[in-house]
């Protein structure tokens, strides 16, 4: 019966992204724009993940800020917090208590080797800090808490899944079973966006270059403005092609926002210069951006419903991750008072 229940259960799904700033166009095809389509058939749980964000200096004034409006651009992105769970990551504390046992199962050797740990170590040598450095283990515990089957994300986050994957394994070979092993679910497109001006580098919410990147609340006329700004090569035909990083980015963006394959697209510009094929892809990002800033803005003139449903998402969040909470607990040798 048991086994039953297990296989007829509805997949559980988890992803978080930090409220570092506004999103990006890379977080939003990459992870975001994809996870409304996945409320009906799975069971998801969406979450603002600010104890990740202060493993860079954040100012308080700000960061309150920017977790409120990435709720926000989260429910505006199309999440329904009636379908899914959609919480703030510091309100549940079953987050920081897994993560300290986990840490006890992670070898010092294997964060090491975290290609994000090494590249905002050298962003930040100022501050090279021990939650940086431990900043996977608390992804693995989001993700385990709620024994997740898939976890949306751009590709950049692989590594850190797979590190999420080997702990639980580990867990599982001494205790026996007790968390479901994630798998990743990237997307076949868009899995990351490059800068807007170096396309061999990610576009990231913290690029110092303005027009690097488009956040997905930028009016217009600034979009259009940043793709025709955009770096491209001398060759001027819109074809994917190796060595064609700059086209191959906008070819991939426009392709996940309008649904044309690539070859379609390459038809659709023969003898077109770059010009045209530039202000298509900015029209086009702007036309699927244009309902996110409505939504944006309509649901920040309701902080009370905000509220209300970040306090929901938090205690259904609580009550779910606190069964997988108990069961390492009883495992490991600690017993409740
Ligand atoms: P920061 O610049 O502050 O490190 P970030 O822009 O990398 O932030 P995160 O909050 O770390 O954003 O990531 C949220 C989600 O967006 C993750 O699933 C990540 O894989 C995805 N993502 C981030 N950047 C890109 C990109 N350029 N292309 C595709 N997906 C991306
Ligand atoms: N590290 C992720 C954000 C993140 C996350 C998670 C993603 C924190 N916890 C759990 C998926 C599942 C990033 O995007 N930089």
């Amino acid at each position: 019966m048991a086994e039953a229940a297990q296989s007829t259960r509805k997949k559980i799904i988890f992803s978080g992204i930090q409220p570092t700033g506004t999103f990006t166009l890379g977080n939003y095809l990459g992870a975001v724009k994809n996870w409304g389509p996945l409320q009906d058939e799975y069971f998801c749980y969406y979450s603002i993940v600010n104890m990740h964000a202060i493993t860079v200096r954040q100012d308080p004034k700000l960061l309150r800020e920017n977790t409120l409006a990435a709720y926000a651009l989260l429910l505006a992105c199309g999440i329904d917090p009636q379908k899914s769970v959609a919480f703030i990551q510091s309100h549940v504390k079953t987050h920081a208590e897994l993560s300290w046992v986990l840490s006890c199962f992670c070898q010092f050797g294997e964060l090491s080797r975290m290609t994000q740990f090494k590249d905002k170590s050298a962003k930040h040598p100022e501050d090279i800090n021990a939650g940086l450095f431990t900043y996977p283990v608390l992804m693995a515990a989001d993700i385990l808490l709620y024994q997740a089957d898939l976890v949306p994300v751009g590709i950049d986050q692989k590594q850190h899944l797979e590190l999420a994957r080997n702990v639980a394994q580990r867990f599982n070979s001494v205790y026996g079973n007790t968390f479901t092993l994630p798998d990743g679910y990237i997307p076949k497109l868009a899995a990351k966006v490059m800068s807007l001006q170096d396309p061999t580098k990610k576009m990231s919410k913290s690029d110092e270059n303005p027009k690097a990147c488009i956040a997905i609340l930028d009016k217009p006329e600034t979009i259009i403005k940043k793709f025709k700004s955009a770096v491209t090569d001398s060759e001027a035909v819109v074809a994917y092609r190796e060595g064609k990083d700059g086209i191959n980015n906008l070819m991939s963006i426009y392709s996940a926002v309008t649904g044309k394959g690539f070859e379609e697209i390459e038809q659709e510009f023969v003898g077109k210069g770059y010009g045209d094929f530039k202000v298509a892809v900015g029209e086009a990002v702007v036309d699927e951006l244009r309902p996110v800033r409505e939504r944006f803005d309509e649901l920040m003139k309701n902080k009370d419903y905000l509220e209300t449903c970040y306090r929901e998402g938090a205690a259904k969040a609580e009550a779910f991750s606190q069964r997988t909470l108990d069961k390492v607990h009883k495992k490991i040798g600690f017993f409740a008072k």
